[in-house]
């Protein structure tokens, strides 16, 4: 099972250039945190970046909620990108036909396909909206992931919805890396051994249970010890209060931790 394998073993045996990428950094920089920086300007998105950049493999963004939106922020993210060395993940939650969304993901004014790595969308509307998707992304060498379930109270995310995510993936692997979700699926449903994804996973806190909006966190370990998934998603918990840096190395270490003890358990 690709869970109690190390990420750079998963990266050796990958096919997806942005998950062989994605494994490699976080084995390198020895984190398997991503940053969900959601401020509305350039300035505080640059500066939240620059700030916990050394300590992420991934930094995930709300593009359209910037104010000041333009394309010298794209460039300035991606140099950020490559002196830290981490992915972007644009967290844009395509949800339509997949006519629309190859528009929307090539197009428009963020022209989300040229600078971010990875995307995400929901399965709402069935698999056209992947092999839309992928249309744009396969040559590029990106990556999606599939919303299999929120970590919202009352997410509609479940059961036969949440299976089907992981079937479509399954039939989708070149472009399909992996799942938004609470938890591993391969043991809901019998899968090679060969077929590896990547679960990253929003609705982490340390110190906070939830957002009064029905976010609900757990903790660091409780993601990737308990629930098998592998990259967590911070957000308010890193720049919402204190210091930001100090925030990002509390993370990075409190999910490094529970990926190295969860190694160790799959050994014994
Ligand atoms: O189920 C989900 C899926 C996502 S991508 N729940 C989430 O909270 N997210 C995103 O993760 C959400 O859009 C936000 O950008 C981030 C969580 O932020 P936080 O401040 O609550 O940590």
């Amino acid at each position: 099972m690709a869970q109690s394998k190390r990420y750079s073993e998963r990266a050796s045996a990958h096919t997806n250039p942005t998950a062989i990428r994605l494994f490699q950094i976080m084995e390198r920089k020895q984190t398997n945190l991503s940053v969900s920086a959601d401020v509305t300007t350039k300035a505080e998105l640059l500066r939240i970046t620059d700030a916990v950049g050394p300590y992420i493999c991934c930094l995930k963004t709300h593009i359209d909620i910037l104010s000041d939106f333009d394309h010298d922020l794209i460039d300035q993210l991606t140099a950020l990108a490559k002196k830290h060395d981490f992915l972007i993940f644009e967290d844009r939650k395509f949800a339509d036909i997949g006519n629309t969304v190859k528009l929307q993901y090539s197009s428009g004014v963020h022209k989300i396909a040229s600078w971010s790595h990875i995307t995400n969308a929901h399965i709402v509307p069935g698999e056209g909206i992947v092999k839309g998707l992928a249309e744009v992304g396969i040559p590029l060498q990106r990556g999606l992931l599939l919303l299999a379930e929120m970590s919202s109270a009352g997410s509609l995310a479940t059961g036969e919805y949440t299976l089907e995510a992981l079937r479509i993936a399954r039939r989708n692997k070149e472009f399909c890396i992996g799942f938004i979700g609470q938890r591993r699926l391969e043991g809901l449903i019998p899968v090679e051994e060969k077929e590896d994804f990547i679960y990253m996973s929003p609705g982490v806190g340390l110190t906070s249970k939830g957002d009064g909006l029905g976010q609900q966190y757990r903790t660091p370990r409780e993601v990737i010890l308990d629930s098998g998934c592998d990259v967590i998603i911070v957000g308010r918990g890193i720049y919402g209060s204190g210091d930001t840096v100090e925030n990002a190395k509390t993370y990075q270490k409190a999910g490094w931790d529970a990926y190295l003890e969860r190694i160790e358990k799959g050994r014994k």
